[in-house]
């Protein structure tokens, strides 16, 4: 049996229930992290924590946890479900009350949820590539918070999905945002670029490991707006998330990047990457 925290509390993952009326069930009012746990062990997860506070503090949710002891029940929830390569789904709202716009007069608790998911690695995909698609970003303009509300993400993954293909990328006008779950990156004359963290993108957990890395190794790199044509005259061009790691992308409405190769800027982000893993988490072997 797999079990989920609700409020504090470690129940089995089934009797997890809200109620009707929690605004995040209504309104989508409420934000969420994602993190990856590689041989039983969170990778990253003080960063994510951080974000997941940070989102929640910006639309007026205080966590009634430090971080450190949302950790410490995260671990413990890896424990009781046995989980070794995966992720865990964590999302706060801000509570329970009679459906009102406004956010409730009186006081609310918020709804603290937690659970796990047994997820591999691509490692196909993180070998071959992917394709994508190039779809308008017509989300909303605080992008940076990890809102719940993800209509505009899940209608760009969804044209991608039926063009048989892994992400969308989309696109303000000229320029490149990010993919409906993922960051994208070009390289250009062995320069990597990607959006600048601001308010029309999430600030990924993966991209700062991955930026980090480009600094620490010399790999040059520049946090800037690029264009659609930036994109699709790009040497390579890749994309990072938490589950897709650093992914290469091979082709973009048909047209091929790099003769249909991932490109090598992308495999030596790839192999540091899993370093870093290792680092954190210890060694990957098989499908770990
Ligand atoms: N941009 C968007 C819109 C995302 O949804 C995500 C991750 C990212 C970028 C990359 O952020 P991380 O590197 O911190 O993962 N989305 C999560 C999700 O919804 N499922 O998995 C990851």
């Amino acid at each position: 049996m797999k079990y989920a925290l609700l409020n504090g509390e470690m129940i089995p993952r089934l009797e997890a229930k809200v109620d009707v009326e929690d605004r995040g069930f209504q309104f989508g009012d409420g934000v969420y992290e994602v993190i990856r746990v590689y041989n039983g062990k969170l990778f990253t997860a003080n960063e994510h924590l951080t974000r997941f506070v940070k989102s929640a503090d910006s639309i007026g949710i205080s966590l009634p946890y430090t971080i450190d002891q949302l950790k410490e029940t995260l671990e413990k929830l890896i424990e009781k479900n046995k989980l070794q390569l995966g992720t865990i789904y964590m999302q706060i709202t801000r509570g329970t009350a009679k459906r009102n716009h406004a956010f409730p007069t009186e006081k609310v608790t918020p709804n603290l949820v937690a659970y796990t998911n047994d997820v591999s690695r691509p490692t196909e995909m993180l070998c071959s590539g992917v394709k994508a698609i190039l779809t308008e970003d017509i989300r909303w303009l605080r992008c940076d918070i990890k809102s719940l509300n993800l209509l505009g993400n899940l209608l760009a993954k969804q044209k991608a999905a039926e063009a048989g293909c892994y992400e969308a990328i989309q696109h303000r006008g000229q320029d490149v945002t990010e993919g409906s779950s993922s960051n994208i990156y070009i390289v250009k004359n062995g320069v990597v670029i990607t959006h600048e963290s601001n308010h029309l993108i999430l600030k990924g957990i993966t991209k700062d490991v991955i930026l980090d890395i480009c600094s620490k190794r010399n790999i040059p790199f520049e946090e800037k707006t690029f264009s659609l044509d930036d994109l699709m005259n790009a040497d390579e061009v890749f994309l990072s998330s938490t589950t897709s790691e650093a992914m290469p992308v091979i082709e973009i409405d048909g047209n091929k990047v790099n003769n249909g190769m991932p490109g090598e800027v992308t495999r030596q982000i790839q192999t540091l990457f899993q370093r870093e893993i290792e680092s954190q988490c210890g060694e990957l072997v098989g499908e770990s």
